[in-house]
C-alpha cells in the first residue's frame, strides 16, 4: 500500500500509513497501533501509539463529506487550511497549539502532536472542573492571531496573499447556513429544534422581524469583512486543556473574517457551560464561570489595546481615535456573534452537549435562558462594553425563568 491516491483510512490502515510514512517520528525500531477517537461533526481522528518507545501521534484526515450528514459534501482542502494555520498561528501565539509535524495533500491528512494529556474543555467544564490560566492564555490566542494578522498590522499586499490563501468557501457557507440563517428561518427544514420548546421558539425567534434583520446584517458582516484571519469555530469543543496549558484546535473554518466570530463564540461557549452549571446547581463553578467571562472580555479589550499601540504599522490607523472606533466595531460583532451562536446551538443542526445532556424541564428553561439573552446580545449589540455587560445580560435572562417553575 503506498498511499498514492486517496482513499479514507480505517485504523488498519491508518497504522500502516504511520509506518510507511511517519516512521522517522518513531525512532529505529517502532510498533505501532490505532485507535480512531473522533467525536466531531467532519473528520477522522487516528491516534498512532508506538508500543516500543511509548511516544504518540494524531493524524487527522478529511473525508469528501462531513460526519454529521452526508449533505455536507467538503473540499478536502480543509486540510491544508488547517496545517498552514497551525503553523502560522504557533508563530503568532507559541505554545497555544498542537505542533503539526506534516501533511498529506493526497491522502488529505494533517499530522500533529497528541495532547491527550489535556482534555476537551466543554467534556471538562461539564465536569465542574475550573482552568485558572484559561482567560489568560485565551486572549493571548485571540489578541495576537487576530490582530497580527489584520490590515492594522499586515503590509497590505501581504495580508491580501494570506486572505487568497485562506479563501474557504464550503466551510464559510456552513456558518453561513447553520449560525447565521437556518436558526431564523429554518429554510432548509434542518433545524432541530428540542420538542418541548417548539412554540416557544417559533414565537421568540421564527416571528421575530427584528431578529432576521438583525442576523441578516450580522451574516453580510461574515461574508464581507476580511479583517483578520479567524480561527473560525473557537468553541469549547476546540480547545483542549489541563490546568496549567491552554491549546486550540481545528480551525479547519479558518477565513479571512471579523474578529469579533472567535471571540463571540468563545464568550457564548462559557454561557453554555455556565448554564449546564446552574441546571446542576453547582453554584461555585458557576461563579468561576461568570469571573472567567468577566475576565476574558475584559483581558481581551485591555490586550487588543496594548497589541494596537505596539504593533500597529498602517498609519490613517495611528490617527487619534480610530482604535477606540475599530475595537468598538469588533466588540460590537463579538456580541452579535455571541447570541448567534447561542441561537444556533439550541435550534440549528448541530448541538452542544451542555445542552443537549440535560433533559425534561430542565433543558427547556436552560434553553430558554440563552435564546433570551442571544435576543438582546444580537438586537442590542451596540451597547456592550464589557465583561460585566454580558453577563448582566445574562442574570437577566435568567431572572425571566425560575427555577421552582421548571421542576
Ligand atoms: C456540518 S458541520 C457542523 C458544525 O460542526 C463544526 O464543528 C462547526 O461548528 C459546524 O458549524
Ligand atoms: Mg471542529
Amino acid at each position: 500500500m503506498k498511499f498514492t491516491t486517496y482513499f479514507t483510512m480505517n485504523e488498519e490502515e491508518a497504522a500502516m500509513y504511520a509506518s510507511e510514512k511517519l516512521g522517522y517520528l518513531f525512532g529505529d525500531e517502532f510498533h505501532l497501533t490505532c485507535k480512531e477517537i473522533g467525536d466531531g461533526n467532519l473528520n477522522y481522528i487516528f491516534r498512532i501509539m508506538d508500543e516500543v518507545s511509548g511516544r504518540s501521534i494524531i493524524i487527522k484526515q478529511s473525508g469528501p463529506v462531513a460526519r454529521i450528514s452526508d449533505e455536507f459534501k467538503l473540499s478536502p482542502d480543509r486540510n491544508r487550511i488547517e496545517y498552514e494555520i497551525l503553523k502560522l498561528e504557533e508563530e503568532l501565539a507559541p505554545g497555544l497549539v498542537p505542533i503539526v509535524y506534516a501533511y498529506d495533500p493526497i491522502m488529505n491528512c494533517t499530522v500533529m502532536d497528541d495532547l491527550s494529556d489535556h482534555q476537551i474543555m466543554r467534556k471538562a467544564l461539564m465536569d465542574f472542573k475550573v482552568f485558572p490560566k484559561f482567560a489568560q492564555d485565551i486572549t493571548d490566542f485571540m489578541v495576537n492571531t487576530l490582530l497580527l494578522t489584520s490590515d492594522v498590522v499586515l503590509e497590505h499586499k501581504h495580508k491580501k496573499d494570506l486572505v487568497k490563501n485562506f479563501i474557504n468557501p464550503e466551510l464559510c457557507e456552513i456558518t453561513e447556513d447553520l449560525v447565521y440563517t437556518e436558526p431564523f428561518s429554518d429554510y432548509k427544514n434542518r433545524n432541530d429544534v428540542f420538542e418541548l420548546n417548539k412554540e416557544w421558539v417559533d414565537e421568540h425567534i421564527y416571528h421575530s422581524h427584528a431578529l432576521r434583520l438583525e442576523t441578516a446584517k450580522l451574516k453580510f458582516e461574515f461574508m464581507n469583512h476580511a479583517q483578520a484571519l479567524v480561527h473560525g469555530d473557537l468553541h469549547t469543543g476546540s480547545i483542549f486543556v489541563k490546568e496549567d496549558s491552554t491549546k486550540v484546535i481545528d480551525p479547519e473554518f479558518a477565513f479571512f473574517g471579523p474578529i469579533g466570530y472567535d471571540v463571540g463564540n468563545v464568550i457564548a461557549n462559557l454561557i453554555f457551560a455556565w448554564v449546564h452549571s446552574d441546571a446542576h446547581q453547582q453554584f461555585d463553578h458557576m461563579q468561576w464561570l461568570e469571573d472567567t467571562l468577566i475576565e476574558t472580555v475584559d483581558l481581551f479589550i485591555f490586550k487588543f489595546n496594548l497589541a494596537w499601540d505596539h504593533n500597529v504599522s498602517e498609519s490613517t490607523a495611528k490617527t487619534p481615535g480610530f482604535k477606540e472606533y475599530y475595537l468598538a466595531t469588533v466588540l460590537r460583532d463579538t456580541t452579535g456573534v455571541t447570541g448567534l451562536e447561542l441561537c444556533r446551538r439550541i435550534i440549528g443542526l448541530a448541538h452542544v452537549k451542555d445542552i443537549t445532556s440535560l433533559s425534561g424541564n430542565v433543558r427547556v428553561r436552560a434553553e430558554r435562558i440563552c435564546l433570551s439573552g442571544a435576543i438582546d446580545f444580537i438586537v442590542k449589540r451596540d451597547s456592550y462594553y464589557c465583561g460585566e455587560d454580558f453577563l448582566v445580560s445574562m442574570k437577566k435572562a435568567m431572572s425571566k425563568f425560575a427555577r421552582e417553575d421548571y421542576e
